[in-house]
């Protein structure tokens, strides 16, 4: 599963009409988009999926910020996905993140950030199934797939 990560577009990334935008730049790199489905997380799996902030003074506002209007959740596959999504996102505060990651495109706010992304393989091997059962992550072949990952050696 570690050539898997959980993307959630998040409220104000819904609410902000960034959905097309973020997808693309994921199609865009050649990333294959194995699930997805949209709704509106409950407070309870906000905390579950960010219970590694469990204490911390904004961990509160986090659930409620995730829960509080509906979400695009994804599942995105690609040999190393982690460490590329985890730079396309950004730093995690907006007026922080570097200009042509989607946070520093697209945000300068600290607790919106438009969009969650796994930060290792042990985090998605645990998020994924917060909001996917096995049946409904699609195992297909991208037509290009061979372009994607063309090598010289
Ligand atoms: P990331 O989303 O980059 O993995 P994180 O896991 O450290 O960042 O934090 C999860 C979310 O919590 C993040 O998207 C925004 C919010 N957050 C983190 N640190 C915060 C802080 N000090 N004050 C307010 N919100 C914070
Ligand atoms: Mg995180």
């Amino acid at each position: 599963m570690s050539k898997q990560t959980l993307i959630i577009i998040k409220p104000d990334g819904i609410q902000r009409h960034l959905a097309g935008e973020i997808i693309s730049r994921f199609e865009k790199k050649g990333f294959k988009l194995v699930a997805a489905k949209f709704v509106q997380i409950s407070e309870a799996l906000s905390r579950k999926l960010y219970a590694e902030h469990k204490g911390k003074p904004f961990f509160e506002g986090l659930a409620k910020y995730l829960s509080s209007s509906p979400s695009l959740l994804m599942v995105w596959e690609a040999e190393g996905i982690i460490d590329m999504t985890r730079k396309m996102l950004g730093d995690t505060f907006g007026y922080d993140a570097q200009p042509g990651t989607i946070r520093g495109d697209f945000s300068c706010s600290r607790g919106y950030n438009l969009v969650h992304g796994s930060d290792s393989a042990a985090s998605a091997e645990k998020e994924i199934p917060l909001f996917f059962g096995a049946d409904e992550i699609v195992d297909y072949e991208l037509a290009d797939s061979c372009w994607l990952y063309g090598r010289n050696d």
